[in-house]
């Protein structure tokens, strides 16, 4: 039977199938194969006595570490006004790990119903600026809502972003119920209580959706020197204009990339990140 990841917990995977959701293990082997079930994968399984089992996973198109969830189109990378504050690192971080799967971005910043400070309103504009599309919520009030329905159909979308932000907020207030639980933020320490434990995807009648824990560190090291230039969006049009074949645009003279920070139309700030990221991978390779 086949069947599709909607949740996993504790070494039980819950299938959805044509014949509903089945409970179910995944076989040793793929333990030993270092290929373990994630939410949105694709399966085949087979009943044993009473017990489900997964035999099969289907090539993923996209695979997420973190949130762990493979075969997603689309992320909507969630963050809020102030409660929490903005963690722009984590911002950027999620942004390259989405472009590194290829998938299509939407950046929402919820709960603008709070007083908005200078930095939010400069991040926003950089986010803009770089060319993603940007929307502005009040999860809590349906506020801004309908245009992410819009976006949902004929894709699989994962919301991530840190605890507290309004993930689950808004996935209720796209289908008008109270589906997922949510959690009040810790006045003393402006953070979210990790309120959703376990990714779970959904099927709306718009499409399906990928509710998962907020997180607040994400290591990105796994994408390489030479493919980290191309997670920056912004900076495709000065690639390929550099004078050296090759060039990562950190050290390299005549450098299109360096050049287009110089007259502004790389932010500096996000080509500071690059380096910063780029400085990361090279500690783990050693790459000059
Ligand atoms: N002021 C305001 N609060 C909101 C809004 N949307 C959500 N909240 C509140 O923010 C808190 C956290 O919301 P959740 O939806 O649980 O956040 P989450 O991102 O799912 O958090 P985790 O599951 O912990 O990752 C709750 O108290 C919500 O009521 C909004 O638009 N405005
Ligand atoms: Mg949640
Ligand atoms: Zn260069």
């Amino acid at each position: 039977m086949r069947g599709i990841i909607v949740k996993g917990i504790g070494g039980f995977y819950y299938i959805k199938t044509e014949d509903g959701v089945i409970e179910c293990k995944a076989r040793g082997r793929f333990r030993y194969d270092g290929l373990s079930p994630m939410v949105g994968d694709n399966v085949n399984i087979t009943m044993e006595r009473n017990q489900g089992v997964i035999d099969e996973i289907y090539p993923r198109r996209s695979r997420l570490k973190r949130p762990a969830v493979a075969n997603v189109t689309q992320a909507l990378v969630v963050f809020a006004f102030n409660h929490p504050e903005i963690n722009e690192d984590l911002l950027n971080r999620i942004l390259i790990s989405c472009e590194y799967n290829n998938l299509n971005i939407i950046v929402c910043f919820n709960k603008m119903d709070l007083p908005k400070e200078k930095k939010e309103t400069e991040i926003i504009d950089m986010i803009s600026n770089i060319g993603y599309e940007v929307l502005q919520l009040k999860a809590k009030e349906g506020y801004g809502i309908d245009s992410i329905k819009e976006k949902l159909k004929g894709n699989v979308t994962v919301l991530c972003g840190p605890s507290g932000v309004g993930k689950s907020t808004i996935l209720n207030s796209i289908c008008r119920k109270k589906l997922m639980e949510t959690g009040k933020i810790s006045e003393k320490l402006n953070r979210g209580k990790h309120t959703t434990r376990h990714s779970q995807l959904i099927e709306l009648e718009e499409g399906f959706v990928v509710d998962t824990p907020g997180f607040s560190s994400l290591d990105t090291s796994d994408i390489t020197a030479e493919k980290l230039q191309y997670c920056f969006p912004e900076f495709e049009e000065a690639i390929g204009k550099c004078k050296f074949t090759g060039c990562i645009h950190y050290k390299e003279p005549k450098c299109a990339v360096k050049a287009s920070v110089e007259n502004g139309t790389i932010n500096k700030k996000r080509y500071d990140f690059y380096i910063k990221i780029l400085k990361e991978i090279s500690c783990k390779k050693k790459y000059w």
